[in-house]
């Protein structure tokens, strides 16, 4: 199956710049991703996780993940990344899922090299074991083998930094997991500065283009990020969206309580007939008038 031009990740990561992604945690979030003029979404597990208010550690199922990808995936123009954590599991959980993401359209896999069950990353004192490189080099063939289009992008995580093990063994982690097939890496840290993955990337030998998160480091700017030298192909924005709607409903629900009303809150929110046009009735309106007799 070959994706459609717009959907084409791969492709677009043969073009000068940086790709700009924004983490989802459903089709309507996707929508408004789409809409802002992002190049790409990412179905996050954290988000997705926190839509289902469950922590992100590998407790949703394989299938949670794909349908809420899939829902993303079909109401935008744009392609999505699917975070799709360790793999869910060994090997034979990579091949799985790989082949269904790409079923449904979804642009690309990202697999990180961490235990199953996962921790999320940036937990304070979260379990961030690894998995051996032999292992994980493992998955990435298989991922790379399972895929039926070579535009199907595979991205290799290292979670190296982020487990305290250093920039060798990120750097040599990085390699294998290029050199096994990954068409890019997401190196991510959790530090608070960018120094960290600064210094992966300028010792980085650019034999596949670079992913970063910048969630703990957001001082990091899209500008700042072009003058590594072109080595940063795609940067995500993982979990703005969720925790800037937690925050507004939060401040709502507190002045709904305070008023005993609804009547003092129209400010914040947007008209139901901006719902109207995210969930594009205007096109279901035009089928019946159309089709409906
Ligand atoms: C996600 O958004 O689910 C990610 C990024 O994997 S992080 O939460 O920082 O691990
Ligand atoms: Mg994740």
């Amino acid at each position: 199956m070959s994706l459609g031009a717009r959907k084409n990740l791969k492709a677009r990561m043969s073009e000068e710049g940086l790709l700009i992604g924004v983490g989802a945690r459903d089709a309507l979030e996707a929508r408004l991703i789409d809409r802002a003029g992002f190049d790409f979404v990412w179905s996050s597990s954290f988000d997705i996780s926190a839509a289902h208010a469950v922590p992100d550690a590998s407790l949703l199922s394989m299938t949670e993940y794909l349908d809420a990808a899939r829902w993303m995936n079909e109401a935008i123009e744009i392609p999505v990344l699917a975070d799709c954590d360790t793999g869910f599991g060994n090997v034979n959980n990579v091949v799985f899922a790989v082949q269904r993401f790409e079923d449904a359209g979804v642009a690309g896999a990202c697999i990180e090299d961490k235990k199953f069950p996962k921790d999320t990353s940036l937990l304070a004192g979260g379990r961030q074991d690894l998995v051996s490189i032999e292992e994980f080099t493992g998955k990435i063939r298989a991922a790379v083998d399972a895929r039926r289009s070579p535009d199907f992008v595979v991205v290799g995580r290292v979670e190296a930094l982020i487990a305290g093990r250093g920039e060798d063994e990120a750097l040599e982690r990085a390699e294998r997991y290029a050199e096994a097939g990954a068409d890019a890496i997401l190196i991510h840290s959790k530090a608070r500065t960018p120094d960290e993955v600064v210094g992966f990337v300028r010792r980085w030998s650019a034999r596949v283009p670079l992913v970063l998160i910048p969630t703990n480091y957001p001082t990091l700017t899209e500008e700042e990020t072009s003058a590594l030298g072109g080595k940063v192909k795609m940067v995500i924005y993982a979990n703005q969206p969720v925790r800037a709607a937690v925050k507004a409903v939060e401040e709502l629900l507190a002045e709904i309580k305070r008023a005993r009303g609804i009547h003092t809150i129209d400010e914040r929110m947007v008209p139901v007939s901006r719902i109207f046009e995210l969930q594009d009735v205007a096109s279901m309106k035009a089928a019946e008038r159309k089709y409906l007799r």
